[in-house]
């Protein structure tokens, strides 16, 4: 694969960091995750707008303008002749000493690197995901702001290891006043007793998925009411359905919570609905990866 590191597209065996970059020696550095369908990249402007406003919260200035960040996300996908792809666009602080000081980085290293896509298996789409909550507790805007996309993913990490000591393929977190929040790396939603979509709201601590904004837009198309509303883990096992949300994994049932069953125990109509809806919405639009073929 040809990665794009600082100005030049390299083989990835050849794309190296310096051991003194601060993202590598701090965790100093912002970062998204995206997708491409069928040579099109989807909501390409909308996650390198959040690649900015998280690097805008550290004051990182990000040496590439906006258009710079899209052409070159565009050039890895052709260099490489993918049309399907997860894409990772990093920028670290840079190259400083091994003190904290940001300001001894000259110069913000970026990396962007495409590859074929992991998903969870195809069986948990059909049938459902079994989740935990997890004991780890989602740090609030009242410490590190959940909606940096930030190099620093420990608690993520903590919540996923937690997942899998559970058995489980995810794990939902809490945040300090136990409202539910969001996955290791996804968003959540719930169907409640009154046929209501509800997820958290952005206030609570969460980071403002890409993809829960795509589905809260198509469930109000099809006319459904949609909630940003806090709510606990009972809510969350009297659900009548559930499913997660993110760029990697797009729509994802959930069938268990802790054990609990959510519903019937197999995905329900709402989220079957909006899964296809998303499925349809994904591969109707997004920036054009090889414009020649565009009519
Ligand atoms: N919450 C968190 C904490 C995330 O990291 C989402 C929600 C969903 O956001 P989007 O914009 O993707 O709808 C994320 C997504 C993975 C993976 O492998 C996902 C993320 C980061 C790293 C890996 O699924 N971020």
């Amino acid at each position: 694969m040809q990665v794009y590191i600082d100005g030049q597209f390299l083989p990835q065996e050849e794309a190296k960091i310096s051991v003194f970059d601060h993202g590598f020696l701090y965790g100093d550095g912002v970062f998204e995750g995206i997708r491409a369908y069928e040579g099109r990249v989807f909501k390409l402007e909308e996650h390198i707008e959040r690649l900015y406003e998280s690097a805008h919260h550290l004051m990182l200035q990000i040496p590439l303008t906006r258009e710079e960040i899209l052409e070159n996300t565009l050039e890895v996908l052709r260099r490489n002749e993918l049309r399907d792809a997860y894409i990772r666009t990093v920028v670290s602080r840079g190259r400083g000493d091994l003190g904290l000081d940001p300001k001894k980085c000259s110069q913000a290293t970026v990396v962007i690197i495409a590859d074929h896509i992991s998903l969870f298996p195809r069986e948990y789409y059909e049938q459902g995901l079994s989740i935990v909550t997890a004991t780890t507790r989602q740090r609030g805007a009242d410490t590190q702001e959940p909606r940096i996309k930030s190099l620093n993913y420990l608690n993520n990490i903590l919540i996923k290891m937690e997942a899998s000591q559970a058995g489980a393929m995810e794990a939902v977190v809490l945040n300090a006043r136990g409202y539910v929040v969001e996955g290791s790396g996804s968003n959540i939603f719930i169907v409640n007793k009154k046929g209501e979509l509800v997820t958290p709201p952005a206030y609570l601590g969460i980071l403002e998925g890409i993809t829960r904004n795509v589905v809260i837009e198509l469930a109000m198309e099809e006319d459904l009411v949609v909630r940003e509303q806090p709510f606990t883990r009972h809510d969350l096992y009297i659900a009548r359905e559930c499913f997660l949300t993110g760029t990697a994994a797009e729509l994802i049932p959930v069938v268990s919570v802790d054990r609990r069953q959510i519903g019937n125990g197999s995905p329900g109509p709402q989220t079957r609905l909006l899964m296809q809806k998303f499925q349809q919405y994904a591969r109707r639009q997004g920036v054009p990866v090889y414009p020649q073929e565009e009519k």
